[in-house]
């Protein structure tokens, strides 16, 4: 039998040259820099979750997110697939400021820390920055290492679908 997938959220608030990331303290992605985003919870729609993922770990919020990206992750030896779906604002409300789990700073988009961050955003943060919609894959061994992918740039008016 096969194993559903977990259903994750990241959220990147883009504004023009500056891109909000927050250094993960704890847990899955401990050490690096990565947009804001957590577990969907049951009966919670995966934009609710990337809302409150958001507000909790950054104490901002933003209205207008906009669906641009699912990706799956797989991890070698371990049945469940990570989905991920991202979402992006160019609005928000609040100040950024450091959680328990989070610790926002804004970066320039030339200086992104990609050598702090997972491997994979190197790959598919040109299409996000550039406002496109795509679908991913990665293959992952262990958390460093990846062994096969795909990105599929998508219709702007595709619907980013979830499993
Ligand atoms: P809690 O509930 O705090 O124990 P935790 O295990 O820390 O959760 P969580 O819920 O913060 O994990 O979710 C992991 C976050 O990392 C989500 O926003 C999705 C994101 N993520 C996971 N794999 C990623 C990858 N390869 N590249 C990336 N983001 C990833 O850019």
């Amino acid at each position: 039998m096969s194993v559903p997938n977990k259903l994750l959220t990241l959220v990147m608030i883009h504004q023009n040259t500056r891109l909000l990331l927050g250094m993960k303290k704890r847990g899955f992605g401990v050490g690096r820099w990565n947009g804001f985003g957590g577990k969907v919870q049951q009966g919670e729609s995966i934009l609710d979750a990337a809302k409150r993922e958001l507000l909790e770990e950054s104490c901002v919020s933003a209205p207008d997110l906009k669906h641009i990206a699912r990706i799956d992750f797989e991890f070698v030896g371990e049945p469940q697939i990570l989905e991920v779906h991202v979402f992006k604002a160019s609005e928000f409300q609040g100040e950024p400021t450091e959680t328990e789990e989070m610790k926002p700073q804004w970066f320039d988009v030339d200086s992104i820390p990609f050598h702090t961050m997972w491997p994979d955003d190197i790959l598919w943060f040109p299409l996000m920055l550039k406002g496109s919609k795509f679908k991913g894959y990665f293959l992952f061994e262990g958390m460093d290492k990846i062994l096969d992918y795909t990105i599929d740039e998508l219709d702007q008016k595709a619907e980013i679908q979830s499993s």
